[in-house]
């Protein structure tokens, strides 16, 4: 990645426009419940409460969606994903990890860009609480992918070791979905 300049084929916008593929859910954080499981050696729920004692970071990044808009240093605030990594303890066999929205929507991403150093689970983006539309009331956040790999109202991450498509990743969008590689569709079955 190369922060601050634009993969080929984008165009820099000033704020992220909300994409949804259904209503926009909502819940009360206190009834929150992020789910771990799959292939991992010790499956948990993780509550509101807990994710916020665990160690907070900040990430700017740039955000690149597929239909060509990137929006340059978002800042986003909550959890790297490696602290639930290490909570749950994935196989070996692990490549990929599947993120469930609460509406529906999932998108596989591979392991290797979920433990990215820059990877999180945000609840806050700017500055302020995630806003309904951009997924509160957390959601994942993976720089080095487009955005569509960055799941909104993430309620469950599923650790897999072999492939299985999410939402768009089924509808012929790339299993990686690197912007630096113009991955945008899939070649091949
Ligand atoms: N749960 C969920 N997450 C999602 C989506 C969705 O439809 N549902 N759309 C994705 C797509 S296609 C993009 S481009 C980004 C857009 O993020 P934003 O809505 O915060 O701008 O969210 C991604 N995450
Ligand atoms: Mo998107």
């Amino acid at each position: 990645m190369v922060p601050g300049s634009l993969p080929v084929g984008q165009r820099w916008i000033e704020a992220p426009v909300p994409y949804d593929i259904g209503p926009v859910p909502d819940v009360d954080p206190s009834r929150f419940r992020l789910h771990l499981f799959g292939a991992v050696e010790r499956p948990c729920e993780i509550s509101w409460d807990e994710l916020l004692r665990l160690p907070q970071a900040m990430v700017e990044a740039d955000f690149h969606c597929v239909t060509g808009w990137s929006v340059p240093g978002v800042r986003w605030e909550g959890v790297r994903t490696r602290e639930v990594v290490d909570r749950v303890r994935p196989c070996p066999d692990v490549v990929w990890v599947m993120a469930h929205g609460r509406e529906g929507y999932t998108t596989n991403v591979p392991y290797v860009q979920f433990q990215d150093a820059l990877s999180l689970l945000a609840h806050r983006m700017n500055g302020v609480p995630l806003l309904p539309e951009h997924g509160h009331p957390l959601r994942l956040v993976i720089p080095s992918l487009y955005a569509w790999k960055s799941a909104k109202y993430v309620v469950a991450l599923e650790f897999l070791p072999d492939l299985r498509r999410g939402y768009w990743e089924a509808r012929g969008y790339h299993d990686i979905g690197d912007p630096w590689r113009g991955e945008r569709f899939r070649k091949g079955p």
